[in-house]
């Protein structure tokens, strides 16, 4: 068997090598990233693994910052005879100037000659000038397939087209767009079947990589979809037994902080299973989405926001967030009706149910959470995840919530799954009597199948 590909991450300084790096590996840690040139100074390696296998190795490198001077130089070096590419590179590498001016330089074409390729990773937002064509001719120096990589192309104002345009009149067809803080779904799919056009004896290896991958990347989104399923049913099963008039306030209290850090709970796990920080949540820290994520999960203006209609004269009862059900011997009245009389004195609300029912009412007291709280729950949680989906790990700002899309939570009716959990108190495990069971379960799959986060790729 080959040994596994080994691929140099070349260009110009800040062009954003080490950033695609941390995309590639899904590791925001990654070396060293900065908006100041000539962060990266030495060769790091990295590999990639497939099923748990080391299968390709990645090389960041210094940024190349006269390329202009470095054509000069080899000029000189080339004399009167013809030597081609490599002699040429290598006279560079046994001269003194590799170890001097042109040290960072010298690091690059040492990696590229030690790799199969080289992926050259542009600033697509850079007017193409003769400097990165000189960059481009020293590269091909080298003899190694070259992939550009066009970063940045999420950024309003980039040149991709003039940069393609360039790149094709070198005679470099192959090339890929990818922007490492909002890669496209299918981008490494892209930037692996590109290059194994170029690298004809791993192309087995960049399709093994690739499908697993990609496989990975389903199962993330499928466990991220069964995350917050889970919410949803451990929100919906929830319910409070009120025991104590004077302890109603109290116990809306506790539920309400009992969503909230379920919430919170599942914020953190969504970005641990997609590998990034706590701290780059979308949470305090974000000023307008601050309390979004928190304290406002029960104002009827996040309610509102989000799009969710809460019935007139019910946008107090909506602001407290919580229905109220009573449970009688098996009977039960819907949280709606109760609603809007939460803020005006939930006891009385509770008395007043007690009396039409008259004997029926045997101190069943239960407080749930209400639809409205529940849809608002799923329409956030799948913004975060979509978020996610679309982020890559160069990115360095906080995670932004896209714009809340069209969505079968705002409106329409629950899935039965929802339904379910309602008359399962056992079945929320933020709940006192937490006791999962299969349809448990089976509802989690139901609801997962509920949770709609739009993948698009980009058009072949
Ligand atoms: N918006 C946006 N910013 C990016 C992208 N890629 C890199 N950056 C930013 O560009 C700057 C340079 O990124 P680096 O990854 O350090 O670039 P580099 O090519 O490794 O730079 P040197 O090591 O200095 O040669 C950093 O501020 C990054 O956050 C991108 O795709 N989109
Ligand atoms: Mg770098």
């Amino acid at each position: 068997m080959s040994e596994m590909p080994r691929l140099a991450v070349v260009g110009h300084t800040n062009a954003g090598k080490t950033s695609l790096l941390r995309t590639l590996t899904r590791d925001a840690g990654f070396g060293e990233v900065s908006e100041r040139p000539a962060t990266t100074r030495h060769v790091e390696a990295v590999e990639l693994m497939a099923d748990g296998e080391a299968v390709l190795q990645l090389f960041d490198t210094p940024g190349m910052e006269d390329a202009l001077g470095l054509a000069d130089l080899f000029d000189e070096l080339a004399g009167d005879g013809k030597p081609d590419g490599p002699e040429l590179v290598e006279r560079f590498l046994a001269s003194p100037q590799a170890q001097g001016r042109f040290e960072q330089e010298a690091k690059v074409l040492r990696q590229m000659r030690a790799s199969d390729a080289g992926l050259y990773v542009i600033d697509a937002r850079d007017p193409v000038l003769a400097k990165f064509r000189e960059e481009l001719a020293i590269l091909a120096r080298c003899a190694r397939p070259l992939l550009p990589v066009l970063n940045f192309v999420a950024t309003p104002g980039h040149r991709e087209l003039e940069w393609r345009e360039m790149l094709a009149r070198l005679g470099l067809h192959a090339v890929v767009a990818f922007d490492s803080v909002a890669p496209a779904i299918d981008g490494e799919r892209r930037l692996f079947t590109a290059l194994g056009t170029l690298i004809e004896a791993h192309r087995q290896t960049l399709t093994r990589l690739t499908e697993s991958r990609a496989a990975e990347a389903l199962a993330r989104f499928e466990a991220g979809r069964r995350m917050i399923a889970e919410l949803l049913v451990d929100v919906a099963a929830l319910r409070i037994t009120l025991t104590d008039e004077a302890l109603a306030r109290a116990t809306l209290d506790q539920l309400r902080a009992q969503v909230r850090a379920r919430e919170r709970s599942l914020v953190l796990s969504l970005l641990e299973l997609y590998g990034f920080d706590r701290d780059q949540g979308p949470d305090e820290a974000l000023p307008e989405l601050a309390g979004r994520w928190d304290d406002d999960l029960f104002s009827a203006e996040a309610l509102r926001d989000a799009g969710l209609r809460v019935g007139t004269g019910a946008a107090a009862g909506a602001a407290a967030g919580m229905g109220i059900d009573l449970v009688t011997g098996g009977l039960t009245l819907g949280a709606a009706a109760a609603l809007g009389a939460i803020a005006g004195g939930l006891w009385q609300t509770v008395s007043h149910y007690g009396e039409r029912l008259g004997g029926k009412l045997r101190g069943f007291r239960q407080l749930t959470v209400d639809d409205a709280i529940v849809r608002l729950l799923a329409l956030r949680g799948q913004r975060l995840l979509e978020a996610l989906e679309r982020r890559g790990h160069a990115a360095i700002e906080r995670v932004r919530l896209p714009p809340a899309d069209e969505s079968s939570w705002r409106e329409g009716s629950l899935p039965a799954a929802l339904a379910e959990a309602r008359i399962h108190p056992g079945w929320s495990a933020i709940g006192s009597r937490f006791e999962p069971d299969a349809e448990r379960s089976a509802a989690i799959a139901e609801l997962s199948d509920a949770v709609h986060v739009a993948r698009p790729t980009t058009m072949e």
